[in-house]
């Protein structure tokens, strides 16, 4: 494994006994490293993340909610993972489906009550598995009531919770009176500028993201400390930490000059890594999580491979481990499409392996909420190839150096929607860039409709195929928050739970191959042919342990030779029923993934 000197810089630094405590130089109780790293559960687990609004609905009003996630923990739990992220449950207007929160103590009326959490809660500790929730600070709804305060007057004590600034002089209008522009060009992520001019006050407030979601003021010792404590009454509740979305953009500079050209198309980079984004992580942790047992794990928009152990390096005492976006955007240019390129792909994952060292935990994922689905986009989701494909790609990422991130439904196979029209859609993003771009003629709405049906955030949002029956089981309203995928009568939990060739059979094994053998935990990565097409073979090695993955990304058979130095000891799964010992040369099927016990 190569050390850059920041990581040398790192390693040096948690030697020092007097370094900000390191609990591996200072807790003697400590358990003894594993190739170098310290164990702990969270470097040990499998999560789940579960997006409440489509998972299950418990009262036939058409929206999941918490009850629902309860009714579901048994499956959950055959299924192996031990950690449930939750997506935002919070009370919220669903501007953007509760990433906008408008009481951070209160339970979105339509997932339940703070009862029906805590019931949650209780479950999945009874269970031995944890819960983990979403943390979004970047920014509030603008129906919370710091927010309703702030926007009422200049001198209101919440005015700077937020960030109001004066426009800049505009043209005459054509009434002859004069307009105002926007402080600065910054653009939302949801199409338009991020400033927000309101009338009231005849000042702009920043949004990064919707007009429905102001930005929060970090700067403010007052928010960071209401932040905290929010964060406490959680805790204290007993979850077991937070995903926290966009945190990488909490910190702005309070000038807000203009991007460069080049800056504004990559807007999402030029917002992270603020002034004081370290500082405040730091603070937090200090404050907040390094008086718990949590693990935490930050939605790392615009934070590159090189910056990642300054933010979860563990002498740096900031966050346990981050979501990088290079795999997952890896057949993307911006919203476009690019053809799909294995060696791509294998370079991200060694970058990962040289940068990030056994002082920085790494997680791997290739689906959320905000991405399409898996094996709809790195896999082949034909009637042919969905299922070996979808296992292979689960293969992958449970075999992969990182703790793995599962999004529901993958454990299905469940694939991208066949949208028809606009009127298909619930995202706020796409009903912007709708507005933004074939309202105005710039994009065709042929071309706008065809390009989402690969990107769009609602492909992963269609509720949980949980049987045949109509809603495939989601729901019995007569039309939930969003269409189900008609795909529901054929790929659903029920039919996948009754047969033992399944994917989520297939998975569940993966999972518990995982949890049984520290080598896919601690061990070290190696691509064996990064050049390969359509191969990807790799090793994990713990001391004697060996576990070779080979994984025929194509749908053609494929003939593999095997270095020389890779000795096959017993093959240990495959996903299309391979059996046997094979020496020299593999012959896979297309889509074929093994796992091979090395000697
Ligand atoms: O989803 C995206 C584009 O399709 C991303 O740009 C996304 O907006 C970005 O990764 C931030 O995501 C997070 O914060 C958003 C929220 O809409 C996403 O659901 C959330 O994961 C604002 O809170
Ligand atoms: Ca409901």
């Amino acid at each position: 494994m190569k050390s850059s000197i920041l990581n040398a810089v790192l390693v040096l630094a948690a030697m020092l006994p007097l370094s900000s405590v390191s609990s591996r130089a200072t807790n003697p109780a400590a358990p003894a490293l594993v190739n170098g790293y310290q164990p702990t559960w969270w470097k040990e687990a499998v999560v789940y993340q579960v997006y409440p609004r489509s998972f299950k609905d418990s009262n036939g009003d058409g929206i999941g909610d918490i009850p629902g996630v309860t009714s579901k923990l048994d499956y959950l739990q055959k299924l192996g993972v031990n950690v449930i992220w939750l997506s935002p449950h919070y009370d919220s207007p669903n501007a953007d489906n509760g990433y906008d929160i408008r009481d951070y103590r209160k339970v979105m009326a339509e997932f339940g009550t703070m009862a029906n959490f805590d019931t949650l809660l209780a479950g999945v500790k009874q269970r031995h598995m944890r819960l983990i929730i979403d943390l979004v600070v970047n920014h509030t709804s603008d129906e919370h009531h710091w927010f309703v305060e702030s926007r009422k007057s200049k001198d209101n004590p919440y005015r700077d919770y937020y960030f109001w600034r004066d426009g800049k002089p505009g043209p005459v209008g054509a009434d002859g009176k004069p307009t105002t522009l926007p402080p600065n060009n910054d653009p939302s992520f949801f199409s338009g500028s991020a400033w927000q001019f309101d009338p009231k006050t005849d000042q702009y407030y920043l949004h990064y993201f919707a007009v429905k979601q102001p930005d929060l003021n970090w700067d403010n010792p007052k928010v960071r400390e209401e932040v905290y404590s929010l964060m406490r009454f959680w805790l204290d509740k007993g979850v077991d930490g937070f995903r926290m979305d966009v945190i990488p953009l909490i910190s702005k500079n309070p000038a807000f000059p203009d991007l460069t050209p080049d800056q504004v198309r990559h807007y999402g980079d030029a917002y992270a890594n603020g002034p004081h984004m370290h500082d405040y992580l730091q603070e937090m942790n200090r404050n907040v999580m390094s008086k718990y047992d949590v693990m935490t794990v930050g939605e790392a928009l615009g934070i590159s491979l090189k910056q990642t152990p300054l933010m979860v390096g563990d002498n740096r005492h900031e966050l346990n481990m981050i979501f990088n976006f290079d795999a997952i955007r890896s057949n993307r240019d911006g919203s476009k499409l690019k053809a799909f390129d294995l060696p791509t792909i294998k370079a991200i994952y060694t970058h990962h392996a040289e940068q990030l060292d056994a002082y920085s935990w790494d997680t791997v994922f290739l689906s959320n909420h905000d991405n399409p689905r898996l094996v709809s986009t790195f896999g082949d989701d034909s009637p042919e190839f969905r299922v070996p494909s979808a296992k292979l790609l689960a293969t992958m990422l449970l075999t992969l150096r990182g703790t793995p991130f599962l999004y529901q439904g993958d454990e299905l196979g469940m694939t991208n929607y066949p949208f028809r029209g606009i009127g298909d859609f619930d995202d706020i993003e796409v009903k912007n860039a709708y507005k933004a771009n074939v309202l105005t003629g710039k994009v065709s709405e042929e071309m706008f409709i065809s390009n989402l049906r690969h990107t769009s955030r609602d492909n992963s949002r269609t509720p949980m195929q949980w049987d045949s029956s109509a809603n495939g089981g989601f729901s019995t309203a007569t039309k939930p928050w969003l269409a189900v995928n008609p795909n529901y009568t054929e790929i659903n939990a029920a039919a996948e739970v009754a047969d033992p060739n399944s994917i989520y059979h297939y998975t569940s094994k993966l999972i518990a191959l995982r949890h049984a053998h520290q080598a896919f935990v601690y061990g070290d990565y190696k691509d064996l042919d990064p050049a390969d097409k359509s191969i990807f073979a790799y090793t994990r090695t713990l001391g004697a342990e060996r576990f070779l993955v080979v994984l025929n990304f194509s749908s053609g058979p494929m003939a593999y030779t095997l270095p020389a130095e890779v000795k096959v000891d017993s093959l240990v799964m495959s996903n299309v029923g391979t059996t046997g010992l094979v020496t020299g040369t593999l012959n896979l099927a297309g889509w074929e993934a093994r796992i091979y016990k090395l000697k």
